[in-house]
């Protein structure tokens, strides 16, 4: 302890004591160069996200500046200029490239966007459409003021005064440890959205607002060289189990009651946010929070044992599984980080087997998720973002545009597309019903109180599930009115209906005791040994998590409730039975063809009509009392799940259908050159 006080005591004696006026006279380039590159960082963030007066991003920029800056003290005083040059060189650049960037598409720039960016923006085009602006070159002055300042001390015999006075060494570790101290100082500030954004990296805006544009940068670059180094290895071993796979469990779609029942019509997805069954099955005071789901859900095709398989991905993970069948990546969003490769997708198949017009709408920022690349990727024809959409302060909920006014304004796009181009498959991504459900004055009356005898218990008033419940019932009453407006356009008279719920909601656990449990009498929750109570255990909650899936067409023809099992997997080889689309390399399973199934999720649980197996611990919960479970069903639903897994992995990031693809058209050539 008291050798810990002196070490203190020393290190306090040391910056005290620190001769500043000697540092700052015979260091004086360093810290020009300090001060002009912090200058810059600012800059950027005053051009772009405003923030210039915050003190988090400048200590991450100083850090940054200060690590890379320290090195130059390896070099003699002489050559320290160049080393300077360079890295201030580095630092304008990505200064002059954000902004250019910025200017251009009004997000940052990303290492795994470059070939991108480089197609997209046609230099002498960007110059007649004035994109180019002075304030994009600004950062420029760093160096001429660099250059300058160079010459001036050269001239006033600078270096030969400094040189003698510079200890290298501990110059540099003093400014290593100041650049790590500094960041750690920062990190310290760090919440855990922020982190968990920073791994993610997508939301480009929000990490240049918060860590920097440096770090930013950083980040970005070390993202895309994992990306890069995760497909540089084990590619043969990859393809190899690839094709094992496939030759095994190549998909063959049978013929059943539904093959071939909606071919040609028009294919209209419904992505509804945050949307859980739980919701659908939930009344108040005999008004179902869902009414307008609940009426579909009994004129189709009612899916009531399905789940979403979304990592951190969430809402671009379940879009993707959606439409290729393949499972999300664990680590990062394949929206974001494997948006290039190619993939088999309904899109695709539409476009390609069918002659479809493919349509995607979000009135979203098109860069939330990488849609602008993610949506041309899956093999949408268009994809109409926030810009094609009327946004005005009076019409927001949450994230964007009401799924309300959103649905007005799409309809006669979608009208005049199908009027130009014919037969369609458009999916309408919805946006109100998103976390943190709090907006609840927006959502229109809807009580989750208890009414009885004339009075009022609060029940799950002001809870976050309680406004979850108005929440939905907002989307839901958004629905009802899309459907109206759909209906008058003639556009629900040939078409088939397909909505989704993209993931659950993730509301607290504590929420859903009280749901159970309520005690109107002490506004409270039963006590756990009262006989009442009913826990709501891990097993409870994740099963809980399922979404619907409702296939609908106006004439009703189709209605029935399946309990199969089915996860977001099996969507695409369903539906494709359905409109008599041949997939070849889906993971999932036409749940007409099937009795039982296994879902896996993304962390290595899965699901079948008995069990419930939780991977981490190797638990499960039986469902279905009358099954038998032994350890040989575990064990081949075990082997199930994780092949399924890991051949998704291996095809996302080794670009295996694209490659398969190549080599059989090779085969083909050289089959016919025999
Ligand atoms: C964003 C919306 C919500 O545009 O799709 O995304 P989420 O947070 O659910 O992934
Ligand atoms: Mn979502």
């Amino acid at each position: 302890m008291k050798k810990m006080t002196n070490h203190f005591k020393n290190i306090k004696n040391k910056i005290v004591n620190f001769n500043y006026i000697e540092y700052a006279s015979t260091n004086r380039q360093f810290i020009a160069f300090i001060i002009s590159n912090l200058i810059n960082a600012t800059m950027l963030r005053f051009f772009t996200v405003h923030n210039y007066f915050a003190i988090k991003p400048l200590l991450a920029d100083l850090a940054i500046i200060l690590l890379f800056g320290s090195f130059v003290y390896l070099f003699k005083t002489k050559k320290q200029f160049t080393y300077l040059m360079v890295i201030s060189f580095l630092f304008t650049l990505i200064c002059v490239v954000n902004s250019l960037y910025y200017t251009y598409y009004m997000s940052f720039a990303s290492f795994s966007l470059i070939a991108v960016s480089l197609t997209v923006v046609d230099v002498g085009d960007a110059v007649i459409k004035n994109v180019l602006q002075f304030k994009d070159f600004i950062f420029l002055w760093q160096l001429i003021f660099m250059l300058i300042y160079h010459h001036h001390l050269k001239k006033t015999k600078y270096y030969e005064f400094a040189g003698p006075k510079e200890n290298r060494k501990k110059r540099f570790t003093g400014t290593i440890i100041s650049g790590v101290v500094v960041y750690a100082l920062f990190f310290m500030t760090v919440t855990s959205v922020e982190f968990s954004r920073l791994s993610k990296q997508w939301n480009r805006e929000f990490l240049v607002t918060k860590f920097g544009v440096y770090t930013y940068q950083l980040n970005d670059l070390f993202k895309s060289l994992d990306a890069k180094f995760n497909t540089l290895f084990g590619y043969d071993n990859a393809a190899k189990k690839f094709r094992e796979y496939y030759e095994e469990n190549q998909i063959q779609l049978q013929k059943n009651a539904y093959t071939n029942e909606f071919e040609g019509k028009n294919v209209l997805i419904i992505h509804a946010e945050s949307t859980q069954n739980a919701a659908i099955r939930q009344s108040f005071n005999g008004k179902p929070v869902a009414p307008f789901l609940n009426k579909l859900k009994d004129e189709g095709i009612y899916f009531s044992n399905f789940y979403a398989q979304a990592s951190s991905g969430t809402s671009s993970d379940s879009e993707f599984s959606f439409s290729t069948s393949l499972l999300p990546v664990t680590n990062g969003a394949v929206a974001v980080s494997y948006w290039n490769r190619d993939y088999e997708s309904l899109q695709k198949l539409l476009k390609e087997q069918k002659g479809y017009n493919t349509l995607s709408f979000h009135a979203n920022n098109g860069e939330f998720w990488n849609r602008n690349n993610f949506h041309k990727s899956l093999g949408y024809n268009k994809f109409y973002s926030k810009n094609s959409f009327d946004v005005d302060e009076e019409n927001i909920i949450g994230l964007g545009l009401s799924d309300k006014e959103f649905f007005k304004q799409l309809t006669p796009k979608l009208k005049k597309e199908y009027d130009k181009n014919g037969k369609f498959m458009a999916t309408l991504i919805m946006l109100s019903n998103h976390t943190p459900f709090a907006e609840v004055d927006k959502y229109g009356e809807f009580d989750v109180d208890i009414k009885e005898d004339g009075k009022s218990y609060p029940y799950m008033e002001d809870t976050k599930l309680g406004n979850y419940f108005k929440s939905v019932h907002y989307a839901d009453s958004a629905l009802e009115e899309l459907f109206k407006e759909l209906d008058e356009q003639g556009l629900l008279d040939n078409t088939v209906v397909v909505i989704y719920g993209d993931h659950d909601a993730k509301l607290p656990k504590s929420d859903f005791v009280r749901l159970n449990n309520y005690d109107k009498e002490k506004d409270g929750v039963y006590s756990k040994d009262d006989e009442r109570y009913k826990e709501v255990d891990y097993f409870d909650y994740e099963l809980n998590r399922s979404v619907p899936l409702i296939i609908w067409t106006k004439n009703k023809q189709y209605n029935k409730t399946v309990t199969t099992a089915m996860g977001m997997i099996d969507v695409m080889p369903t539906l494709s039975n359905m409109l008599g689309l041949k997939p070849k390399y889906a993971l999932g399973n036409d749940i007409m063809n099937l009795k039982d199934n296994v879902v896996p999720f993304p962390n290595g649980n899965w699901l079948t009509n008995d069990i419930y197996y939780n991977s981490q611990k190797d638990e499960y919960k039986v469902i279905n009392p009358n099954a038998v479970i032994d350890k040989d069903t575990i064990t081949k639903n075990n082997d199930i799940a994780s092949s399924k897994l890991e051949v998704s992995n291996d095809i996302i990031l080794y670009d295996l259908i694209k490659n398969e693809n190549q080599d059989e058209r090779l085969d083909r050539v050289e089959g016919e050159d025999q």
